[in-house]
């Protein structure tokens, strides 16, 4: 696995001819990963709205109005239950996000201890979106059965403060230092689609592929564009962007989950499928993302079963290490 990739060894790679791009992306993923394996997680959002940071694209940030209906933090009965439907419907990860900034260490932080034991004890990897947090926080999250912890670098460096002015890059990669201290898997990717430029994408592959090790997952989201954001009128992102991008991400990162994240609504099944061509080997299943609607689980059973895809197993890696 390579950590020392130039931008301009990733330029050379995001710049190909599509379908030359598609073809050593796909050629990569069969060297490294069973390509009919799709590994599914499903999110929940266990507090929703009213978030203080002013992140352009997102719909729970308290400052736009966005008609979102924000709730507090949910009971741990409530989210075990969904998790246990999740499980049943074939997920293998088990996502939680909070809109909040940070993780504060009180009573919620409590409770969020809790459901990630309670998940874990379900038999799913559990994963968390919480916001910024500290090396001690990032143990207790580990000790409690924490998987994962998704912290998307969002955009490139260089676009960043377009996108979001109260916290900066180096916040972001500070929290997904501490998570990777703890021993707790990395998630992080990004969005499309904010009118950043090619080189700005080719940017935030560069800072992923030269972390210490590479992310366990990179999300790649098409940018849901929702009323009363700042983003509103952006135009949906090109399909053959996604695959651009998931193709480059599958080459330099060729172990990493690459996950197909939001946008997938608006994607017909044969561009679904040229994304999975392209290196995508995860998606988030079920009819809502963490506030916006995405394809159900029947619609994407039908797909996996199309495409003869099948979902994979929860710890699928430490099992192949025993
Ligand atoms: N508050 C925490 C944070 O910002 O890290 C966790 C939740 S936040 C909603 C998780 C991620 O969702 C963001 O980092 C962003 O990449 C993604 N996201 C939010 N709104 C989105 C949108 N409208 N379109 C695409 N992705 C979005
Ligand atoms: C990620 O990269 N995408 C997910 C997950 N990580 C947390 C969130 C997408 C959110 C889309 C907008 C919404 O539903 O609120
Ligand atoms: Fe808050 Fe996260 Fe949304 Fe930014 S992306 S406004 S930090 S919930």
């Amino acid at each position: 696995m390579r950590t020392d990739w130039t931008i301009d060894e990733i330029k050379q790679i995001y710049q190909q001819p599509l379908l030359e791009l598609v073809y050593q992306a796909a050629t990569v993923h069969r060297q490294y990963n069973d390509p009919n394996e799709v590994q599914v997680s499903t999110l929940l959002s266990v507090k929703t709205g009213g978030c203080p940071e002013d992140c352009a694209y997102c719909p729970q940030a308290a400052r736009y109005q966005t008609g979102l209906k924000a709730h507090k933090l949910l009971e741990v009965d409530e989210v075990l239950a969904k998790a246990q439907e999740a499980k049943a419907n074939g997920s293998s990860r088990f996502c939680m996000g909070a809109a909040w900034r940070e993780v504060r260490d009180n009573r919620d932080f409590d409770k969020v201890l809790e459901m990630v034991k309670g998940v874990n004890g379900i038999g799913l990897e559990v994963c968390c979106t919480m916001g910024m947090l500290t090396e001690e926080q990032a143990n207790k999250l580990k000790e409690a059965g924490l998987y994962a912890y998704n912290h998307n670098l969002d955009t490139s460096e260089e676009h960043y403060d377009k996108i979001i002015t109260t916290r900066t890059f180096d916040d972001r990669l500070n929290t997904i230092a501490n998570v990777r201290k703890a021993g707790i898997s990395v998630c992080s990717g990004g969005i499309i689609g904010m009118g950043e430029s090619h080189d700005a994408r080719i940017g935030m592959i560069h800072t992923l592929a030269t972390m210490p090790e590479h992310p366990g997952s990179v999300p790649v989201n098409a940018l849901v564009a929702v009323e009363g954001t700042p983003l509103e009128n952006m135009q949906r992102v090109p399909v053959f962007d996604m695959v651009r991008m998931i193709a480059t991400v599958r080459i330099v990162m060729p172990q990493t989950k690459v996950r197909l994240s939001a946008g997938r609504l608006d994607m017909s099944l044969a561009e679904q499928a040229f994304c999975f061509m392209a290196g995508a080997n995860s998606i988030f299943a079920g009819d809502k993302l963490l506030t916006t609607p995405n394809p159900g689980f029947a619609d994407d059973m039908a797909m996996f079963e199309l495409l003869g895809l099948r979902p994979m197993e929860a710890f699928k890696q430490e099992k192949e290490l025993v």
